[in-house]
């Protein structure tokens, strides 16, 4: 089966790189504000389960004018353009002349396809009509993606000029386009060579399979981090009640520490999963005044008031439970709140109230102190809260954006809401049997639904 391969060429500055980031899921590509940033012509290949294709970046155009005068001086008669193309890519003097133009249109000569990128919020102007022309003079199939940088402004004219010379013009944002965006146009690019049509839609077909691979994995990661956060314990032996106290601080800060950095895992888990490397994140701490410190606010982390209600009444009718959700998500959150819970450099879970601290006689007459695990009943909710919002953060995030993550509350409830009331149900049991330290059997297919 043949593989196809695509040549990303354009102006400089145009989102070239961009387009290629985020196809191939690639955050390594270099991109900037800089014109001129991509200097040669690269392969990068996009590898899926059964199958691939190429994307090839290349330096932006320079001296179109002058090498479509150089084509046209060396032309012999139309049927020979494309081998007058290859003249030029092979001619010492126009290597040294007209590198970059040497450069985006070696791998065209050699068999890639045309993807041509404009900016759609900048004006159309006659000297991308050179570029075009040498594009057409190649031969090869070739389709123009109109990025639209900073707005849709210039978007008709590009239509109108661009399908001029080109069978196929679509809007595409790399910042922007979805997974389902970025699907669509792979099947578009099958349908410019006939001989890549198999290979790329397998690609898709793997793609889609890999996704929800993703996901799945994703819902283990969830799992797991639910489970050791919610059942965390630190202890230490001490002699007697007074060292105890002692102790407790020491416990305190063991126990934030070892929850941050469990937390700090798992997201670095998550990114690598979806294939981001580069991407800093930064998990602000809650900085609410006083007067916030209400009923209200831990709504944000976790269910509604309703929602409590029902996840108590499950729970109690579950266990003989009393539901008493209320009280302790209210407790629970006023230490959280005024901890700060989170933030990777910070305290991620300082406050006391948090957690139980408890002090149990030892059979031979010593004691131990021990802090944790949490018992607080909206923990899990917490947990959960955080966690699927930094997936969809990541999920729809794109190859091509640079620049830090930052993580913000979430409201879980929309989330819970939309589960069918089975799921609802098993959910809720879960994490009212997480919180009393015992075994949930396929956690992560009772969260898949969550994600
Ligand atoms: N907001 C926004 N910025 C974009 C978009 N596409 C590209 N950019 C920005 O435009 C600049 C140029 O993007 P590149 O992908 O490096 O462009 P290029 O065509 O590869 O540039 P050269 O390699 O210099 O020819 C970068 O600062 C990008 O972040 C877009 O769709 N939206
Ligand atoms: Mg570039």
């Amino acid at each position: 089966m043949k593989r196809a391969v695509f040549a990303v060429v354009g102006h400089p500055n145009k989102g070239k790189s961009s387009i290629v980031a985020t196809l191939a899921r690639n955050d390594s590509i270099e991109i900037s504000q800089r014109s001129g940033t991509t200097d040669k012509a690269f392969a990068v290949k996009v590898e899926t389960a059964n199958s691939g294709y190429q994307l090839v970046d290349t330096p932006g155009f320079q001296r179109p004018t002058k090498v479509l005068k150089w084509l046209t001086d060396h032309q012999v008669s139309a049927d020979k353009r494309a081998a007058v193309v290859a003249k030029f890519i092979h001619d010492p003097d126009c290597n040294q002349k007209f590198p970059d133009e040497v450069k985006l249109l070696t791998p065209i000569v050699n068999g890639a396809a045309i993807l041509y990128v404009v900016d759609g919020s900048r004006p159309f102007g006659a000297e991308y009509e050179s570029e075009m022309e040498i594009l057409r003079w190649t031969g090869q199939p070739s389709m123009a993606l109109i990025n639209p940088i900073e707005s849709e402004t210039h978007v008709g004219d590009w239509q109108n000029a661009l399908s001029q010379y080109f069978k196929t013009v679509r809007i595409f944002n790399p910042m922007k386009a979805d997974f389902e965006k970025q699907i669509e146009l792979l099947q578009a690019f099958s349908h410019l060579n006939p001989d890549w049509a198999v290979t790329l839609n397998q690609v898709t077909a793997d793609l889609r399979q890999f996704r929800e691979l993703q996901k799945k994995n994703a819902a283990l990661l969830l799992a797991r981090l639910l489970d050791d956060l919610c059942s965390y314990r630190t202890s230490q032996k001490v002699l007697n009640q007074s060292q105890a106290d002692v102790i407790q601080p020491v416990l305190a800060k063991q126990y934030a520490h070892w929850m941050r950095e469990r937390e700090v895992q798992t997201v670095k888990e998550l990114f690598a999963l979806f294939e981001h490397f580069q991407t800093q994140v930064t998990i602000e701490e809650l900085d609410l005044p006083p007067d916030l410190f209400e009923c209200e606010h831990w709504y944000m982390w976790g269910l509604t008031k309703q929602q409590l209600a029902t996840a108590g009444a499950i729970a109690g009718a579950v266990a003989g439970a009393t539901a008493d959700m209320m009280v302790a998500g209210h407790s629970f959150m006023l230490g959280a709140l005024g901890g700060g819970i989170i933030g990777f450099g910070s305290a991620w879970m300082s406050a006391d109230k948090l957690v139980t601290t408890k002090l149990k006689g030892l059979p031979l007459g010593g004691y131990e102190a021990i802090y944790g695990p949490i018992k607080n009943k909206n923990f899990p909710y917490v947990v959960l809260g955080r966690f699927i919002y930094l997936y969809q953060q990541i999920c729809q995030r794109n190859h091509a954006l640079r620049g830090n993550m930052e993580i913000q509350s979430k409201r879980l409830h929309e989330q819970i809401s939309a589960l069918e009331s089975g799921d609802q149900k098993a959910l809720h049991l879960a994490c009212s049997r997480l919180i009393k330290q015992k075994n949930v059997d396929e956690l992560s297919s009772l969260l898949l639904p969550l994600l």
